[in-house]
C-alpha cells in the first residue's frame, strides 16, 4: 500500500492543519549572512509556497543568484548591464554597479557579490563587499575572465584563452591556477562549496564533457565521471555532494555523487531538455526547456515538483528553501522567487478532526465506529500526557488495526487509508520505533 509522504498529507490536511507564514526575517543585520543554508524547512512543499515578483522594471532583469536574504541579478534598466540586489530582510533594492560598461553574471556568498566587468575593455572579475561598502577589482590582466563563483573567501572563475580555472583567496590575497586545461578546450559550469571546486570540461579523447573536482584541502584533482557517449555538464556542489546532468541524448539524467560515502546515483531521468542546474542542501533545481518551467527535486523525499507558471522560466538558483529565476511572463525579463509556506507538523487533534469530518461526510457510516476511534485518540493523548510513549505507540497500532479492520465496511477504503497514513505519520513524529 502507498503511504502518503508528509507533504502530500499536509496538502490533504490543508484546511485543518496548515498555517501559512512567510519566512521573513524579523530584523535587518548587515553582519554575516550564512554561507551555507541552515534551518531548512523539513516540510518544504511547492504546493503551499508563495511566488513573489522581485523586479517590476520593464527592462530585462536576468541571471539571478541568491545567498541568505540577498538576491542579485544583471539588469538592463540603465541602458547597459548593471548588477542589482534585493534584500529580502529589508525589502530594499540596491544598485550595486553604476559604470556604463557591462557588469553581468553575478554570484553571491554571504556579504560578497562577484561579477564579470567589461569596464577595462576586457572581461575582469570585480567584487562588492556589502559589509564594507567597497568595490574591488579582483583581476587586472587583459585576459578574459568569466563565470565567477564564490564560497566564503574563495572566488573561482574561468580564464581565457586557455580556459584555465583560477582562484583568488581573499584571506591570503593570492591567486592560483586550480586547473590548467592543456588542450585549451572548454571548461564550464564551475562551482565551489567550501574546499571543493567542480567543473565540466571537454577533452580530445573522449570527445565529451566530463566532470572533475579539485579539493583545496588535499590539493588533488579527481575525475568524477567520463563517458564516451554522453556529455556530463551542469556540475554543482553543495557540501559533500555533487550533482550534474548527463545530456547529448535522451533521457537526460541527473546524477548525484555523495563524497562521504562514494556512492553515485542517478536521481532523475527526463525526456525534456534540462539545463542550468543548481543545488543547495537537499534540493536540485533546473530549467526544463520542454515545459518552460522550473523543476525542483527534493533528495530527502524523492519528490520532483514542477513550478508551473505562465511564460518561460529560466536560470534558477537555490539557497536553502528559496528558489529564484528569470521569468518572461510580463514580456520582459523579471526576477521571481519561490518560498515555501510553513506548515505545522500534524497533531493528534488533526486525527480527531479528520474522524469528525469523515463522519459528517458519511465516509464513516457508523457513529459507534467514530466514537471508538475517538476513544483510541483520547487514550493516546492521555499516554503522551503522562510521558508513556510505549503505550501511546502501542495504541497508535491498535488505532491502525481498528481502521484497517473496518476499511471498506464502516469506513470507506480511501478514507481508512488516509487515517492510517496520518496515524503512521504521527507515530514517526513522536518517535515510535516502527
Ligand atoms: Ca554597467
Ligand atoms: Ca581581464
Ligand atoms: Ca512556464
Ligand atoms: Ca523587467
Amino acid at each position: 500500500m502507498k503511504r502518503l509522504t508528509l507533504p502530500e498529507l499536509f496538502v490533504l490536511l490543508l484546511s485543518a492543519a496548515c498555517v501559512s507564514i512567510l519566512l521573513l526575517a524579523a530584523a535587518c543585520t548587515d553582519s554575516t549572512q550564512p554561507l551555507e543554508p541552515d534551518g531548512l524547512n523539513p516540510y518544504f512543499d511547492v504546493a503551499v509556497g508563495t511566488i513573489t515578483q522581485i523586479t517590476m522594471d520593464p527592462a530585462d532583469q536576468q541571471q539571478p543568484a541568491i545567498s541568505g536574504d540577498r538576491i542579485v541579478w544583471e539588469d538592463f534598466r540603465n541602458g547597459d548591464w548593471d548588477i542589482y540586489m534585493y534584500d529580502l530582510a529589508t525589502g530594499t533594492e540596491t544598485q550595486i554597479t553604476t559604470d556604463p560598461a557591462s557588469q553581468y553574471g553575478p554570484a553571491i556568498s554571504g556579504d560578497r557579490i562577484v561579477w564579470v566587468d567589461r569596464r577595462n575593455g576586457n572581461r575582469d572579475i570585480y567584487m562588492y563587499d556589502l559589509t564594507s561598502g567597497t568595490e574591488s577589482q579582483i583581476t587586472t590582466d587583459p585576459a578574459e575572465q568569466e563565470l565567477p563563483k564564490i564560497s566564503g573567501d574563495r572566488i573561482v572563475w574561468i580564464e581565457g584563452p586557455g580556459r584555465d580555472l583560477n582562484m583568488f583567496d581573499l584571506a591570503t590575497g593570492t591567486q592560483t591556477t586550480v586547473a590548467a586545461d592543456p588542450e585549451s578546450h572548454f571548461l564550464v559550469h564551475n562551482d565551489i562549496s567550501g574546499d571543493r571546486i567542480v567543473w565540466a570540461q571537454k577533452d580530445d579523447v573522449p570527445d565529451n564533457y566530463e566532470i572533475r573536482m579539485y579539493d583545496l584541502a588535499t590539493g588533488t584533482e579527481t575525475q568524477i565521471i567520463t563517458d564516451p557517449i554522453y556529455d556530463h555538464t551542469n556540475s554543482a556542489i553543495s557540501g559533500n555532494r555533487i550533482v550534474w546532468l548527463r545530456s547529448g541524448f535522451t533521457p537526460y539524467v541527473i546524477y548525484m555523487l555523495d563524497l562521504a560515502t562514494g556512492t553515485q546515483t542517478p536521481v532523475a531521468s527526463r525526456y525534456t531538455p534540462a539545463d542550468n542546474l543548481d543545488f543547495s542542501g537537499d534540493r536540485i533545481v533546473w530549467e526544463d526547456n520542454g515545459y518552460g518551467d522550473i523543476f525542483v527535486l527534493d533528495l530527502a523525499t524523492g519528490t520532483e515538483t514542477q513550478i508551473a507558471e505562465p511564460g518561460n522560466q529560466d536560470h534558477p538558483a537555490i539557497f536553502g528553501d528559496r528558489i529564484v529565476w528569470e521569468d518572461d511572463r510580463n514580456g520582459n525579463g523579471d526576477i521571481y522567487m519561490f518560498e515555501p509556506g510553513v506548515v505545522q507538523p500534524p497533531s493528534l487533534q488533526d486525527l480527531s478532526d479528520l474522524v469528525d469530518q469523515y463522519e459528517a461526510a458519511g465516509s464513516i457510516t457508523n457513529h459507534g465506529t467514530a466514537e471508538s476511534l475517538h476513544a483510541f485518540i483520547r487514550q493516546i493523548g492521555s499516554d503522551l500526557g503522562t510521558g508513556d510513549l510505549d503505550a501511546a505507540c502501542a495504541r497508535f497500532d491498535h488505532f491502525i488495526s481498528a481502521v484497517a479492520n473496518k476499511s471498506g465496511k464502516q469506513i470507506e477504503a480511501v478514507v481508512a487509508q488516509t487515517l492510517i497514513d496520518l496515524a503512521q505519520a504521527l507515530k514517526d513524529e513522536y518517535g515510535c520505533s516502527s
